[in-house]
């Protein structure tokens, strides 16, 4: 990691300001040679930023010397004027000095991770914090940026490394008289708890429920008034509303967020048994598919049975005079006027409600929840081993597993994907 890195760290020029941070050995060298001199550490000062003599632009100064900062090198900020001249003259400047390139996507905080200064499922809450679009996302990223699950998976680590250590104690005094002193029983209920700790953080909430959306699917017979009630729920129209049976024909999926809480709502085809129209009936084949697969269903009919016991039954256009009465357990709506929609998100938050991942900060994402699984599946297969050796064998393969997930043992490979999906600057 000999490079020193720069790269603009703020929003695309133009903006009103620009934060362009160098980090790496030469951060010092080479921020002195177009700043010179430097304000003291952690003390913000302006200064002239020359390059070969000519003045490029004034601009607040920070430096962080390492390894008291955010990448745990040595590290400088400039908050330049945010045009795209004076943000290429500075960085132009700043990779003329020895030993600089430009930073590459996550390349600050890849520095960050590999210097210790944060763990891998904080870096993965970073990932998520600047990608979350719900009030949600954000704060389950915010909660994972602090190093919370990182203390959760680290208690387990350590309930690990106790029995572990049973293991071996006994392991060094096999060969000796007292070797059978060894607490058989004591490790297996120790191993025994380990296990169902282990099964309650699997069977939570998982984060991604945050990242992909609750799955809504709007279902009834044709006309019944869901492409018009997806609108209303929306808040655009997005799919095509004709009072002709029949008019949508494949799923239309629209993602809103409601609440802070991020929704794919999903208009089907409108259910009919039988229809000499070939499309019409793979529409209704994937109406039925989009039931089976959704968090919620409205079912926009007022007498047939619910296509599933948890579906939600809505009286759907309540404004309309001829409107036969709706039945007494069912949400009465109108797309038209937006009436009761309310009501009905409030039946939805409350259907989804179990579901959400808990606001700790505790919730697992999809690489963490396989690791986990991986760790339980060796703490199970330790108590079922006989030998000490192959005990032990496992409970290396549970904490090599614990260790991938803050990542302690980190693989390039992996860091790889994980920094994919950061921007450069970051
Ligand atoms: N007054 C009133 N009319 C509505 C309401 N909802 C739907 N309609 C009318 O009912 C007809 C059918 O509405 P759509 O929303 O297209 O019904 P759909 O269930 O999507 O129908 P298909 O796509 O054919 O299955 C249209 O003429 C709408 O204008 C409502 O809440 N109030
Ligand atoms: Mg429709």
């Amino acid at each position: 990691m000999g490079d020193t890195i720069v790269a603009l760290s703020s929003g695309p020029p133009p903006a009103a300001i620009g934060v362009i941070r160098l980090s790496g050995p030469q951060a010092i060298a080479a921020a002195t040679a177009v700043a010179f001199p430097l304000p003291e550490p952690r003390r913000a000062g302006l200064r002239a930023l020359r390059h070969d003599g000519r003045l490029i632009d004034r601009a607040l100064t920070l430096v962080f010397p390492g390894p008291d900062s955010a990448t745990g090198e040595d590290l400088v900020e400039f908050h330049v004027h945010g045009g795209l001249a004076v943000v290429r003259a500075v960085e132009n400047a700043l990779l003329a000095q020895p030993g600089v390139v430009r930073a590459e996507p996550g390349g600050f905080t890849r520095r960050a991770l590999l210097n210790g200064r944060l763990d891998l499922a904080q870096v993965e809450a970073l990932g998520d914090l600047l990608a979350a679009q719900t009030d949600a996302q954000a704060r389950m990223a915010v909660l994972g940026t602090e190093g919370l699950l990182r203390r959760n998976i680290d208690a387990l680590q350590r309930e690990v490394l106790m029995a572990a250590a049973d293991v071996e104690l006994a392991l060094d005094f096999a060969d000796e008289d007292d070797g059978g002193a060894f607490d058989r029983d004591a490790l297996q209920s120790r191993l025994h708890a380990l296990e169902n700790r282990i099964r309650g953080w699997l069977a939570r909430p998982r984060v991604e429920m945050l990242n992909r959306g609750f799955r809504i699917v709007l279902a009834g017979r044709p006309n019944a008034g869901k492409s018009t009630l997806l609108n209303a729920l929306a808040g655009r129209d997005a799919a095509i509303v004709s009072p002709i049976a029949g008019t949508t024909r494949d799923r239309i999926e629209v993602s809103v967020a409601h609440r802070g809480i991020p929704f794919v709502l999903t208009d089907t085809a409108g259910l009919v048994s039988a229809s000499d129209d070939p499309i019409e009936m793979i529409g209704v084949e994937r109406a039925r598919d989009a039931m089976a697969q959704a968090d919620v269903v409205l079912w926009l009919e007022d007498s047939a049975p619910l296509p599933r016991a948890d579906a939600v039954r809505v009286a759907a256009q309540l404004d309309r005079p001829d409107r036969p009465a709706p039945p007494a357990e069912a949400v009465g709506v109108s797309g038209l006027t937006g009436e009761g929609l309310e009501c009905l998100w409030s039946i939805v938050h409350a259907q989804i409600a179990g579901r959400l991942p808990p606001e700790d900060g505790s919730a697992l994402n999809e690489r963490q929840h396989a690791l986990l699984n991986r760790a339980r599946g060796a703490v199970v297969a330790a108590r079922q081993e006989q030998e000490l050796l192959l005990i032990a064998e496992q409970l290396r393969a549970a904490r090599y597993a614990l260790d991938q997930i803050t990542g302690a043992a980190g693989t390039e490979a992996m860091l790889d994907q994980l920094f994919g999906r950061f921007c450069i600057g970051k």
